[in-house]
């Protein structure tokens, strides 16, 4: 059992290995954007997401107003809602409030960017560069780190 557990533990210290070789990240005055990514979509769908999670380690709220892409329409930034039984995504109009001293996750099934109008799909593998657009802090270019088709957060590490 206990060496069962050692190797357990080494696999797990190695995966974090792993992890922190493929992350990336961003600073823009107090805020860091941690691990941008975005899933692969397929051919002839005309939106994706955008995830990551951002820290606030100013001592005022900022808020996440959107962004933009030279291989989309638009990006806005969405809330996944259950409403009346079924999944809906809204458009947060003020923006993903990021409270000073704390983070936020845009993640599958929760706040996240739609990337609108799509010109071509998304693969994996690739990363493709946006410009996130926030209240204080001004404007950041991330790069999306495009993961697999439905792929979740734990997967893309
Ligand atoms: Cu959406």
């Amino acid at each position: 059992m206990t060496r069962f557990l050692l190797v357990l533990t080494t696999l797990i210290s190695l995966s974090f290995v792993n992890a922190s070789a493929w992350a990336h990240g961003y600073e823009l005055g107090p805020l860091s954007i941690e691990h941008p990514w975005s899933r692969a979509t397929p051919p002839g769908t005309p939106t994706g997401g955008g995830f990551m999670t951002i820290h606030n380690h100013g001592d005022e709220s900022d808020y996440l107003l959107g962004g933009s892409s030279d291989f989309t329409q638009s990006i806005s930034v969405h809330q996944t809602k259950m409403e009346d039984g079924t999944m809906k995504m809204l458009p947060l109009h003020d923006g993903l409030e990021i409270p000073a001293g704390s983070s936020v996750t845009l993640e599958p099934g929760s706040y996240h960017l739609m990337l609108m109008g799509l010109e071509a799909p998304l693969v994996e593998g690739e990363r493709r560069r946006i410009r996130l657009q926030f209240e204080h802090a001004g404007s950041v270019d991330v790069e999306l780190a495009v993961d697999a088709i439905g792929a979740m957060p734990e997967h893309s590490h």
